[in-house]
């Protein structure tokens, strides 16, 4: 019989999955390459408490020793959080598997293990998407091949201003993911409520989201779905800093060389170190309301 590489199930997630109890997906990549340390630990349990705390089971996902996993232990998210793992996308599975390296999985990599272990729900902060002159680099985020193909529900910010916007939302057209945004009609831009961009669709609760859902697993050709809430009011960075620190970050960028899957976490920790805690605030508050959001939605398609 040929050897299958599926992932391994965390016992409370599993059991969760065997009963129906509502799951939801959370990301590492955000941890491990996305926050600084030590204070990603602290946030790796926040948002699984955030989580449970509206009745749902988390289940944070990487690959450890070859072995990816859907529902991470204490000491499985130490190893995540301490440093030194690599970023992997849904095409670096295989070798991280085959070659039993530790990884931290994107949005990309934890929808395809979500979806594989049966989760439909999935919590993270921004998405990937079309960089900036994308047209010279083509540079343009593997999250959004993934979520075209990926039958899960990514609840996020939006993106990035790093990104450019709109040839992100058209391209999320062209692959026929639907975006929702949450409680509001205007695209968020991750660290500031509002991208300048519209959304197609909007939703104002969990209800309504879990019957858009629904219907769209039925009818949508299997392609996934995104669920896009503003970072909370009191959050949001400073619209002159935001827009300082996203030149500088550009120009940080440019000027080191920097590509392929290093810029984004090298403009993530450039608005971390520049910000004075302005962004981290913002990061943290945007990526612990979308894991409460995804618990209720999850909570909803299981009533
Ligand atoms: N955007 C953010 N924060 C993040 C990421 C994106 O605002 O942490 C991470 C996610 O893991 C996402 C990945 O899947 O970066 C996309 O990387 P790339 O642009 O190299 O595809
Ligand atoms: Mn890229």
């Amino acid at each position: 019989m040929p050897h299958v590489t599926g992932p391994v199930l965390a016992p409370t997630v599993a059991a969760a999955i065997r009963t129906g109890a509502p799951v939801v997906a959370l990301e590492s990549t955000l941890l491990a390459h996305g926050l600084p340390a030590p204070r990603n630990r602290e946030v790796a349990d926040e948002l699984e408490s955030a989580v449970r705390d509206r009745g749902a089971v988390p289940a944070t996902v990487a690959v450890l020793d070859g072995v990816p996993r859907v529902g991470l232990t204490p000491a499985e998210l130490d190893r995540v959080c301490g440093g030194g793992l690599v970023k992997l996308s849904v095409r670096d599975l295989g070798a991280a598997v085959g070659l039993r390296r530790d990884g931290a999985t994107t949005v990309a990599a934890t929808a395809a293990l979500a979806a594989a272990a049966g989760i439909a729900l999935f919590a993270t902060g921004g998405l990937g998407g079309v960089h900036r002159g994308a047209r010279a680099t083509w540079d343009v985020s593997a999250d959004l091949g993934a979520l075209a193909r990926t039958p899960v529900l990514t609840v996020c910010s939006g993106v990035k201003s790093i990104l450019d916007v709109a040839a992100t939302l058209e391209l999320l057209e062209t692959l026929s993911v639907p975006v929702l945004g949450y409680g509001t009609d205007a695209f968020p831009g991750f660290y500031r409520r509002d991208s300048g961009a519209g959304v197609p669709w909007r939703v104002d609760d969990p209800a309504d989201v879990a019957a858009v859902w629904r219907a769209h697993r039925d009818l949508g050709g299997g392609a996934g779905m995104v669920l896009a809430q503003p970072v909370p009011a009191a959050d949001e960075l400073d619209a002159a800093l935001h827009d300082r620190l996203l030149a500088e970050g550009l120009g940080l960028v440019a000027a080191h060389g920097i590509g392929g899957k290093d810029v984004t976490p090298a403009l993530l920790a450039h608005f971390h170190d520049a910000s004075g805690g302005a962004s981290l605030a913002a990061n943290l508050a945007l990526v612990r309301a979308n894991a409460e959001l995804a618990a209720r939605v999850a909570v909803a398609l299981a009533g």
